[in-house]
């Protein structure tokens, strides 16, 4: 009682309820028509899919549960007195849609740490990557790996009543996240460190343990970076990349650890997650041929008409819905002007900010010439010492699991079907308008 799964247990017929009630009243409304543009383009702005942990909006930004990031920020418990909330908080407002006490984000620390635990051959497999496969395939790869332990496919395996599905796709899903910063702190230390492996501290928080895991669990300012990192990287509604993967995946009845590991795979994109490592990689790129740590507006503005004239894009700015300065990348700023507002690299992401959207602008075809989350991100990173860009996106990986998991939860508590839009060919679409 008083447990996470315990009040899942408590919503789930209510939103059950909700669910029938609306097809029941509202099943055959329309939402809209489907232009040829649309099958053509990416499916942008068509609404086909049902996504509760957040949504967002186009001017605004993403609202998790409700909650605005400004609102999150002061709603969910805190480690530090008016610093960042706890993921496990997060965790749970997404999950159940309600803020939880202060005692509720300490059980699921204290669930998530007991959780915490990886096979050998897995620690193995990672430990035989050569030093050069990707980190983000290395995830991937591990958590195909962590799946011969999932409860959901020995549950379906033995026959388990579709009504229960939910219950061993909690299990696995917590399982995972909790799984999660071991495998990417085993990456991060192979691949760029001695190959230190720390064990989990059952005393402290998620962000405490794979910060110490990861080497610099020392660093005050670091771990709070690393909560209001995880906490802001979690969920951006159903449509984007790794979301809609890990939702279509699980549609197929695959178990969390199979459909988080395709949604992670839709992350490595350079155009989706992988920018920020890309962000990173452009502005040392930019520095390194400029010879300097601190380029002037006017020598980013030529470095950015470089990119487009070769046909680059610039990476953290645009985006597909957002018509806005992304509120991820504001508090970002504000963690920065808060913390490190004398380091050049902010004050190079802080120049870009004045220049791009004009530049941007002034081409002509950009829908959104605003930063991204992933136009900040690296930076903040970077200041605390943590400089390897390619390791950037398994960071952001191991906050989205919190956000697509939670959704997978309630995909099987709802019983949402499996996926299947209908396709069309050129010559079909042709014809059907001659
Ligand atoms: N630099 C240069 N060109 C850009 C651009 C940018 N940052 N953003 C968009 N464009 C181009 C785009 O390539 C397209 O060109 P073509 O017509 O020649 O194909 C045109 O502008 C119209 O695109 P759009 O409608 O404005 O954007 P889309 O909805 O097609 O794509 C993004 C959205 C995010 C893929 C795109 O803005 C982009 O490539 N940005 C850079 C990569 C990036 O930062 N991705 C991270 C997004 C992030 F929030 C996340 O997923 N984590």
């Amino acid at each position: 009682a008083g447990s996470l799964k315990a009040r899942l247990a408590e919503l789930i017929p209510l939103k059950q309820q909700q669910l029938k009630e609306l097809k029941t009243n509202h099943g055959s409304k329309s939402l809209g028509e489907v232009t040829v543009d649309m099958a053509i383009g990416g499916m942008r702005g068509a609404k086909v899919l049902l996504w509760d942990t957040s949504l967002l909006d186009s001017e605004e930004g993403i609202r998790f549960r409700g909650y605005s990031i400004p609102e999150v920020k002061q709603l969910l418990p805190a480690a530090v007195e008016g610093g960042e909330p706890y993921p496990e908080g997060m965790l749970w407002l997404l999950m159940t849609g309600e803020v939880p006490t202060a005692a509720q984000v300490k059980s699921i620390s204290e669930d998530l740490n007991s959780r915490a635990v990886i096979p050998e051959f897995v620690e193995e497999l990672l430990d035989r990557c050569p030093r050069d496969l990707h980190p983000m395939s290395q995830l991937s790869l591990a958590l195909n790996a962590l799946q011969r332990d999932s409860i959901f496919a020995k549950a379906y395996k033995d026959g388990i009543n579709k009504k229960l599905y939910w219950d061993p796709t909690f299990e696995d899903s917590m399982n995972v996240i909790a799984k999660l910063p071991l495998v990417a702190a085993r990456i991060y230390q192979n691949v760029f460190k001695g190959g230190k492996a720390v064990p989990v501290d059952m005393s402290v928080d998620y962000s405490q343990n794979f910060a110490n895991m990861l080497g610099f669990g020392e660093n005050k300012g670091f771990v709070e970076l690393l909560r209001l990192y995880l906490v802001l990287h979690t969920d951006h509604e159903g449509g984007n990349v790794s979301a809609h993967t890990t939702h279509l995946v699980g549609s197929a009845l695959s178990d969390p650890y199979l459909s988080l590991a395709a949604g992670l795979n839709g992350l490595a994109g350079p155009l989706h997650g992988l920018a920020n490592q890309e962000v990173l990689r452009w502005i040392l790129n930019m520095n390194k041929s400029l010879n300097t740590n601190n380029p002037t507006k006017e020598q980013i503005t030529n470095y950015c008409n470089e990119t487009l004239a070769s046909g680059n894009v610039i990476p953290g700015f645009g985006h597909a819905v957002l018509r806005k300065t992304d509120p991820r990348y504001t508090s970002q700023r504000e963690f920065a002007l808060k913390h490190l507002k004398d380091d050049p690299l902010f004050q190079t992401v802080s120049n870009m900010y004045e220049v791009v959207p004009q530049i941007l602008t002034k081409q002509g075809k950009v829908k959104n010439p605003w930063p991204n989350v992933d136009a900040h991100s690296g930076c903040l990173l970077c200041h605390y010492g943590l400089l390897e860009q390619d390791y950037y996106t398994v960071m952001f990986g191991v906050s989205r699991a919190f956000g697509v998991l939670s959704q997978l939860v309630w995909d099987r508590a709802l019983g949402l079907p499996i996926e299947r839009p209908k396709s069309m060919t050129m010559d079909s679409l042709t014809n059907m308008f001659k």
